[in-house]
Parts: C-alpha cells; structure tokens; sequence
C-alpha cells in the first residue's frame, strides 16, 4: 500500500513538474517573442526618422534644381499661412514702412493718369453678380509703373529683390523675365473685384492651359506665369480683394459660372489677407480673383507677372518692332533689372541671367557655334 502511495505521489510530482516545465518554456518563449518584435519596431522607427531627417538636411545635395544656398534662405521664411497647397505664398514684410510710403507717394502723383474700368466691355465683372461691387465703381488702373526715371526705383526693385529672387528661381528658373507690363490696381470702396480666372486647367472652358501652367515634376515646380503682387494699403479680412481657389493649381475641372462670378460656393473662396509691404506669389496655374473692395481705404497693389526665360505670354516688348519694353523702362536701370527686361530665349544662348548675389552672370554660346549659325542662318544663333 505504501508503495502505491509513493508511485502515485511520484507520478503527481512528475506531472506537476512538466507543467511548470511547460509553463516556463512559453513564459521564455513569448519573452523572446516580445523583445524581437520591440526590436523590430524601434529599428524601424530609428531608420524612418533618420531617412527623413536625413532627406530633409541633404535633399538639395541630391536635386540639382534646388541649391544648397537657396534652401535655407527659401525655407525659414515660409510664414505660417503659407500654404505650398495653394501654391499662393505670402512674404511679409519684403518692403519696410518707408519704402511703403514712398510708393504710395509716387502713386498719388501719378493716379490722374489712371484708367478706371467702367464700360461694361473693360470691367472684370459683370454687374449684379457677386464679385460686381455697387456695379458703379470699376477697377482703376495705372501703368507705367517702370517707366518714371528714378521714381521708378521702388517699382523696379520688385524685378530683383533679393529676397524675392530666390521665389523666381523656385518657380520660373534661372533666367526668369519679366512677361506682362506691370502696373498699379486702385479700388475705391464699393469697386468690382474680379471674376475667378486662370487655372492649370481653365477654370471657365476646362481646357489645359499651358501658358499659365503649374507643373510640378521631379522635384521642380515651374509656373510658366507667376504673379507677384506688392501689398500697399492693408487688406484685412473680409474687406475683399485678392482671392484664391485652394489647391485649384491640381483640379482638372471647369467650376461652375455661379462661383466664377461670386454667386455660389464661396466657401471655397479664399481671401489673402496682407499688410502693406507684404508680397503675396502665386501661379496663373492657381484658380484666382478679386473680391469687391469694402474698404474705407483706397486699395493699392503693384502687380507684376514674371515667366520662365523661354516662356511669354505678353507681347508689350515688341511693340516696337524690336525686343524692347516701352521707352523710358530701361533709363536708370541696373545691370540685373534689365536681364530681367530681356526677350524670351533659352539661357544657353548668352543669356544674362541673375546670379542670385545681386549680380549677373551669362551662360555662353562658344564663338565657333556663333560664327557657324552665322554662315547657316546669317544670324548668330539658329
Ligand atoms: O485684384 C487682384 O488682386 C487680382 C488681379 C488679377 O488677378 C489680374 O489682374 O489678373
């Protein structure tokens, strides 16, 4: 009997001793489990953070278009409202208070020679729509902006700023010019805004639009025209002027003449709120207007459109036959405002192109490719 006794309580021994046994080889085994799968997950942490981080230090080193100088000055000055989705930057204060008040000096000389849009056929609306204003007051108009000798000079530092020349790098390229005549908007209170336009795709017929469009590809944004416009006056919220349809540089369709025109959908209507100094960029490509102007105060902007060196859209520098702008914008011009003047051509061809130091520099054509298109063509490039 004590016998029995003994083997059995061996056999309950034996078996409660495999438990354990059993019990410790999957405690160790879900151990090993746990400490690979933490492994794993940090490796994969560590390595996403230090590839981004990684990427984002040294990206300009591996895209060209980008260069070391240029991302470091480009990037810390993005305010906070600047949205790369919008592709509409606002730069705040690129001109101080004075130079500010030395514009607008210039501009009340010269406002008798300013042209208000009040037939129905000029106007930038149509009235008893949305962006109609009272339906009285036009948008004035005033050009010439380069063209005063050295009252000009605010005006022709839009052309070479330097802290705006890296944004025309950016967008338009080394070799960027200047397309359209660049001029001054004055709107009373109660004034017409302006009816949405532009788009990558048109935001009327819904065709593509090359000649305003917004591209994007390997890493190179262009804007075949890119407008710049300088804040003279404030624009606060709610007070109308300058307008953008978010993200309209992507949309692939036409909106409907009910938002065109201001009826409808202003919800997806933005109104860029500036201070005088301020310069708002953004692409043609980018769906974009005016509001009507509900200000006390006079609004003032200088508008200017620049292009990529072989893009145009304007035509005022032929005007006379020979590639120039109008008499009168070259005088008293510096070196690099007047690369900026040039025609559109392609910048191997000895074009004069802005070193983004506030000098100059020329990518040559060899003499021996010159003198062989003269004997071709009879002129010195093909
Ligand atoms: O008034 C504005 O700010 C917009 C002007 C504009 O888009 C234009 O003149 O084409």
């Amino acid at each position: 009997m004590r016998d029995i006794a003994l083997v059995t309580k061996k056999a309950r021994f034996v078996r409660k001793n495999k438990r354990l046994r059993y019990l410790s080889l999957v405690i160790a085994l879900s151990a090993r489990l746990f400490t690979c799968l933490f492994t794993c997950l940090f490796t994969c942490l560590f390595t996403c953070l230090f590839t981004r981080l990684f990427i984002h230090r040294f990206s300009h080193r591996f895209t060209p278009r980008f260069t070391p100088r240029f991302t470091p000055r480009f990037t810390p000055r993005f305010t906070p409202r600047l949205s790369l989705f919008t592709l509409r930057f606002a730069h705040r204060s690129v001109f101080s208070p004075e130079e500010v008040a030395s514009a607008n000096d210039v501009i009340t000389e010269k406002l008798p020679n300013a042209k208000e849009r009040i037939d129905d056929d000029i106007r930038n609306t149509k009235r008893g729509t949305g962006m109609g204003g009272n339906g009285k007051d036009g948008r004035i108009d005033l050009g010439g902006i380069l063209q005063w000798g050295s009252s000009s000079s605010f005006f022709r530092s839009v052309l070479d700023h330097p802290t705006l020349v890296p944004y025309y790098h950016a967008f338009c390229g080394s070799g960027y010019r200047m397309d359209h005549m660049p001029f001054c908007i004055v709107q009373n209170k109660g004034s017409e805004g302006f009816n949405l336009h532009g788009g990558t795709i048109d935001v009327t017929s819904g065709e593509y639009n090359h000649f305003l469009a917004y591209t994007h590809n390997h890493g190179q944004i262009r804007s075949n025209l890119l407008a710049v416009a300088v804040a003279l006056v404030p624009h606060p919220l709610g007070g109308g002027g300058f307008c953008v349809v978010k993200g309209s540089h992507k949309s692939n369709y036409p909106a409907p003449t009910s938002m065109v025109q201001g009826d409808k959908h202003r919800e997806h209507v933005t109104q860029v709120e500036s201070e005088p100094g301020d310069v708002i960029i953004w692409s043609e490509g980018t769906v974009h207007g005016a509001l009507p102007w509900e200000n006390e105060h006079q609004r003032r902007v200088a508008l200017y459109r620049f292009s990529p060196s072989t893009c145009a859209y304007g035509r005022s520098y032929m005007e006379t036959g020979e590639p120039m702008w109008p008499e009168g914008c070259y005088e008293g011009m510096t070196e690099s405002q007047k690369a900026v003047l040039q025609p559109p051509f392609n910048n191997r061809l000895d074009r004069v192109q802005l070193d983004g130091q506030g000098g100059t520099r020329v990518e040559s054509r060899s003499e021996a490719k010159k003198a062989f298109d003269k004997d071709v063509f009879g002129t010195s490039y093909f």
